[in-house]
């Protein structure tokens, strides 16, 4: 049965598709009622409408916090039609059926995802919407809700031809205006639930199962244990051990820090551990090609790493990597083929995760100190910021290989300097007591990989450099400048920054500010 329109309540943030909408009703002879900016938007095309604080008599309060949640407004929606008590309960207190009530919600999720602070956050909880929507939807039976844009031409369409809607097309938008605040609540409970993760209680508890007494610890006069708290998190603490010798503290360890790192890329990709710092990482088409490139990064320091990759180990890759002496192995999968290979060195350890982590995700990171200790949220942050401030602008080339090295970075001890051309690293520079001195590291690890690999110039020669804090003089610049690197990524906010851009410009290289630093200690 249709429902004529005669009363309809407009209330929209965003306000796509409003006009076309009121001029439909208005040529109906619809009697539009409506809040602050919408009613604004209307009249301003010339359309009749009548301001919701007008027709109640009491005004929009509190910014606006109470705008509609008043006994007119939603008595008018949720009085049914077809019972006499509820209509004469109505007249008695003069409250007015409203027929069609069309509302889209303060742009919650769009608020949180600009990265809006928490009171603007807080205040784009719509409250007054979700009510009007939830009231109008339980009445579906006799009121037609609108949630939506898309929806508008159908309703138009029906309103055109018979003057409302009909109980099928009201069911139907009841349903998907539940989804809606649904969906509404559900982002706002999963913003606090990450706002809480990120405070620590007064008093912390760490416990854990423990999983085996090691034989030492970082040497063999400390005793250690290894404990696991998160079964859920794929890694070194979950990882099926497949064959080779016990694993280590200091085993453990480095393979977490590599299988960590690897997780940050979402191409085929090879990172190389050495004490708790890479080696050599790289991406590419496949996982054997990424070896090829890691692996000539630093050669001799891969010797006796630990190999973490992202996708399944092959027999092809394990046929390159029993080459040479490795110590831990881990992947989220080791085919049976390339186990078989792996066989034949007998102590090294192949690991089995079964997937891969989400690098993105929150966690809590403990340090221990005399008397105490540090908590901190793991680094789970990744740039989004990219600023040019050189004459220069870097190549498209030259941006992905800086992300690629900036993301490196972030696994390397501070200070990081780490050279990268076509997603490998071609020197990395680490745990520096000064900036320079890891940036002239970096270039002459990549001087010496390059004549490993019988190559007559340095791989830093036309790479990328990222480092993982400001430059806080030009001198460590100009290492890498005098290195060969035609790019820079780093994350800018020193005090000498106008020096550091000028030494740039005058080498004719490009640089980018990051805003975000990456410290590893
Ligand atoms: O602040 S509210 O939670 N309180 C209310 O009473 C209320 N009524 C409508 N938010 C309220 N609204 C929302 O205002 C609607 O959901 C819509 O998103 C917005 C439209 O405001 P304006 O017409 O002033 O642009």
């Amino acid at each position: 049965k249709v429902i004529p329109v005669r009363r309809a309540l407009i209330s929209v943030s965003d306000k796509t598709g409003l006009l076309e909408l009121a001029k439909a009703l208005a040529a109906q002879n619809v009697e539009i009622l409506s809040t602050g900016g919408t009613a604004k938007s209307i009249r301003d095309a010339g359309i009749r409408v009548i301001e919701v604080s007008d027709f109640t008599g009491f005004p929009e309060i509190l910014d606006g916090r109470v705008k509609t949640l008043v006994p007119q407004i939603h008595g008018g929606l949720l009085g049914r039609r077809d019972l006499q008590d509820h209509q004469d309960q109505m007249k008695a207190h003069g409250i007015l059926p409203i027929d069609l009530l069309c509302v889209n919600l303060y742009p919650f999720e769009a608020t949180v995802s600009s990265g809006a602070g928490e009171e603007d956050v807080i205040e784009n909880i719509d409250i007054g919407g979700p009510a009007l929507i939830r009231a109008a939807s339980k009445n579906h039976s006799h009121v037609a809700v609108l949630t939506d844009a898309a929806q508008y031409g159908p309703f138009i369409e029906s309103l055109t031809k018979t003057g409302g809607s009909t109980f099928a097309q009201r069911r139907a938008w009841a349903q998907a205006a539940y989804a809606r605040t649904g969906a509404y609540d559900a982002a706002i409970s999963a913003w606090f639930a990450r706002e809480a993760q990120e405070q620590f209680p007064e008093r912390v508890v760490f416990s854990g199962q423990r999983k085996e007494v090691l034989r030492y610890g970082e040497n063999p006069h400390q005793q250690a244990a290894f404990y696991t708290n998160d079964e859920n998190r794929p890694g070194v603490a979950t990882a099926k051990q497949l064959q080779g010798k016990e694993l280590s503290y200091n085993n453990l360890n480095d393979t977490d820090a590599a299988f960590e790192a690897v997780a940050e890329f979402d191409e085929p990709s090879i990172v190389i551990v050495k004490h708790a710092n890479p080696c050599g990482v790289a991406s590419a088409k496949t996982l054997s090609e990424a070896w090829d490139l890691a692996l000539r990064c630093d050669p001799v320091s891969a010797f006796g790493g630990i190999i973490a990759m992202n996708r399944p180990l092959d027999a092809e890759l394990a046929g390159k990597i029993v080459s040479i002496f490795s110590e831990v192995i881990i992947a989220p999968k080791v085919n049976a083929d390339a186990l078989a290979i792996l066989s034949k060195k007998k102590n090294v350890r192949v690991l089995e995760t079964g997937s891969m982590p989400d690098s993105l995700a929150q966690g809590v990171m403990v340090k221990t100190l005399a008397g105490g200790f540090l908590l901190q949220n793991r680094d789970n942050g990744r740039p989004s910021d990219f600023k040019v401030v050189t004459k220069r602008q870097p190549t498209a080339q030259e941006m992905e290989d800086m992300i690629f090295a900036f993301r490196v970075g972030k696994h390397v001890k501070s200070n990081a300097i780490v050279y990268v051309k076509d997603k490998a690293t071609v020197g990395v520079g680490a745990g520096q007591m000064s900036r320079v001195d890891s940036a002239r590291i970096a270039a002459h690890k990549s001087a010496e990989a390059a004549e490993a690999a019988g190559l007559s110039e340095p791989l830093s020669k036309g790479s990328v450099v990222a480092s993982d804090a400001f430059f806080p003089f030009a001198d460590g610049l100009q290492a890498a400048i005098a290195a060969g690197a035609t790019a820079v990524i780093q994350p800018g906010g020193s005090m000498r920054d106008d020096e550091v851009i000028a030494a740039a410009d005058e080498a004719g290289i490009a640089m980018v500010f990051t805003s975000m630093r990456h410290f590893r200690h």
